[in-house]
């Protein structure tokens, strides 16, 4: 069983319109929602390849009650939030036909009050120390109210636990919670130049594993995952650009990341499945969900460069 920690949980709203411009009205051709947030992303990834997973975090009002009774629809979920006063956020990601961009809106979601937050605390000590948790991903942004040291806790929890621990999120939530030693980060360039104030894969990674993290995957757009781990480095490369959706790619690598791990895969095995669900979740209409016929060509078709440390 793998746990998926969303703080700040979303409704997702896709519209596509035919082109988007400004000072215009635009009428929506296709709406598409999906429970979301990144580690909902993840767990919805992780149950279509077949496993089991838990997700928490927090969900409240009328759309929190949504996100909880679509996800307890979907096999292979078991659904375990805690309660927030205040209204789980939705997102808005608006797909350009005419390009293929997506511009993207996040609300900022319910503030989460000192009470809130310490019931959560017991319910993920809880999970976390629950026999056959096998891994534990921590994804997204933080909600109002959850301390900004708030990964950097959920780190600690789990590495106690001896549970394996993914991280994906950014800023100073990224950067303290790098210094309690997560297994895994798997920042975007963006973030890892923020970081570490270096914008070159080797260099950068190399600065986030010095100050804390185990292993360090930075997604790079088109040119695939860059991995600095205990055990080598490693470029994984999709063999073309894919057209698409791109939102919730990076949740897909990540899904692809914490199921290797949890399998027990060799590191250029686990690239190799991130990038190419990674890939498939463009070709698919929402963040969540991949194309699984791009996702089996691809596998096959991942370029995975570099090599293993010495011994
Ligand atoms: O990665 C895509 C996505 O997970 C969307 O589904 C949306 O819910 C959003 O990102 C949340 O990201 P944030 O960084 O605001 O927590």
């Amino acid at each position: 069983m793998m746990l998926t920690v969303t703080l700040n949980a979303a409704l997702d709203l896709t519209y596509r319109v035919p082109a988007l411009t400004p000072h215009t009205t635009h009428r929506v051709t296709e709406v598409i929602e999906r429970p979301g947030g990144k580690g909902v992303n993840v767990a919805r990834v992780l149950a279509a390849l077949g496993h089991e997973v838990t997700v928490t975090g927090f969900a409240g009002g009328g759309t929190g009650r949504v996100l909880r009774e679509r996800l307890a629809d979907e096999p292979r979920v078991t659904v375990a939030f805690a309660p927030v006063a205040g209204a789980t956020r939705r997102t808005v990601a608006v797909a350009d036909a005419a390009t293929g961009d997506t511009t993207q809106l996040n609300e900022p979601g319910p503030t989460v009050t000192p009470a809130e937050w310490a019931a959560f605390l017991d319910t993920y000590e809880a999970l976390v120390h629950r026999p056959g948790t096998t891994a534990v991903a921590l994804c997204g942004s933080l909600p109002p109210g959850v301390p900004v040291g708030a990964y950097a806790l959920l780190v600690r929890a789990a590495r106690a636990a001896h549970v394996p621990v993914l991280l994906d999120t950014s800023g100073e939530p990224l950067r303290r919670a790098v210094a309690a030693r997560p297994d895994i980060i798997k920042p975007n360039a963006e973030e890892l130049a923020e970081l570490t104030g270096f914008h070159e894969p080797v260099r950068a990674t190399r600065d986030a594993r010095r100050r804390g993290a185990h292993a360090v995957v930075a997604s790079l757009g088109a040119d695939g995952l860059f991995a600095l781990t205990p055990d080598g480095g490693w470029q994984a490369r999709p063999p073309a650009p894919v057209r698409g959706n791109p939102t919730g790619a990076g949740d897909s690598a990540v899904a692809g990341l914490l199921s290797g791990l949890a399998e027990g895969l060799p590191w250029p095995d686990r690239l190799a499945r991130a990038v190419a669900l990674s890939a498939a979740t463009v070709a698919a209409p929402a963040a969540g969900e991949f194309d699984r016929t791009t996702y089996e060509d691809l596998l096959t078709r991942v370029a995975v460069t570099g090599r293993r440390a010495a011994a």
